[in-house]
């Protein structure tokens, strides 16, 4: 089952001519033990096994009203308008994600560091860790459009190069995840299968697809089979919740046509034993701000 990280063969082939087969993932889940952080050896068990770990009260109200104010002021900086960190809402021009905010923001950026979180990621990866990306979403209230299905390790393995889904990602809710909101939704242990999708990379493609993906994406019917095996959950829970999710793990989000916002901050922990190499399936590598290859540990 755990293959050594060999980043020349590639277990995790996608972005094919014809539709391919599903394949077993080829690496664990949970890297560490119990000694090696937080995480008690009954909640490393779950996680292993529905590929999704949820925290209420992750972080203090106190602290959302911290991040929530960075947030604002990052969408509404002028400096950032004509900045590729920033991506705007395909319908309305409205903010939809900043990314790199550890680069913009130092309050963030403490936040990518605390032990908190790096404990957890360390623990789950077993492993030093750096942050493959970052990113604060919008999911405005109205007009906010969310995200089709998709599993995250096949875009950064086609278009970031990264060799084993050895990552974790941490989102924490900045406002209410109400089922109705745009809340995140999760198929529980589809992260131990790997869908690869149809359809070859275009040049550039991260302008359009952090908009709208339309590459990468699985087919109707191997979405109708993941859901079918493994069920649909759905992450809601109050502000200051977090979500850590396996980088496979097959998720998505819906529009939000109710008044309220679900914004959240989005981290993004890879194994330092895991670094990007070059794109399995794209012409060139995206840029560091989506895609870093700074394999510095965090501190
Ligand atoms: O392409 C990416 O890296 C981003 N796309 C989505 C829809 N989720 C993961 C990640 O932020
Ligand atoms: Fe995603």
């Amino acid at each position: 089952m755990t293959t050594a990280l060999d980043p020349t063969t590639d277990h995790y082939r996608t972005r094919l001519a014809t539709p391919g087969s599903f394949a077993d993932r080829a690496h664990p889940t949970v890297w560490g033990t119990e000694a090696d952080g937080p995480f008690d050896a009954a909640a490393l068990e779950a996680h292993e096994s529905r590929g999704f770990t949820i925290l209420e009260d992750f972080v203090t109200p106190q602290e959302v009203r911290a991040f929530s104010a960075e947030l604002d002021r990052l969408a509404t900086d002028p400096r950032l308008t004509d900045d590729a960190r920033l991506v705007t809402e395909k319908a309305t021009g409205e903010v939809r994600s900043v990314f790199e905010v550890q680069a913009l923001s130092e309050v963030l950026d403490a936040l990518s560091r605390d032990p908190r979180l790096l404990d957890r990621a360390r623990q789950l990866l077993g492993s030093e860790v750096y942050l493959h990306q970052t990113r604060v979403n919008y999911m405005p209230g109205f007009k906010g459009t969310g995200f089709y299905w998709h599993s995250d390790f096949e875009t950064w393995h086609a278009e970031d190069g990264m060799p084993a889904p050895r990552a974790v990602s941490c989102s924490i809710a900045l406002t209410p995840n109400y089922p109705y909101n745009g809340g995140l939704m999760v198929m529980p242990g589809s992260h131990r299968t790997y869908v690869p999708c149809v359809g070859e990379t275009p040049d550039n493609n991260h302008a359009s697809s952090l908009k709208e993906q339309r590459i990468g994406v699985p087919s109707e019917d191997d979405i109708t089979a993941m859901a079918e095996k493994h069920g649909i959950d759905q992450f809601t829970g109050p502000a200051g919740s977090a979500l850590w999710f396996d980088a496979n793990i097959m998720h998505g989000s819906g529009n939000n046509i109710t008044p309220y916002p679900r914004s959240n901050v989005f981290l993004v922990f890879n194994s330092v034993d895991n670094a990007l190499t070059e794109p399995y399936a794209a012409s060139a590598p995206r840029p560091e701000h989506i895609a870093s290859r700074d394999t510095t540990p965090l501190r």
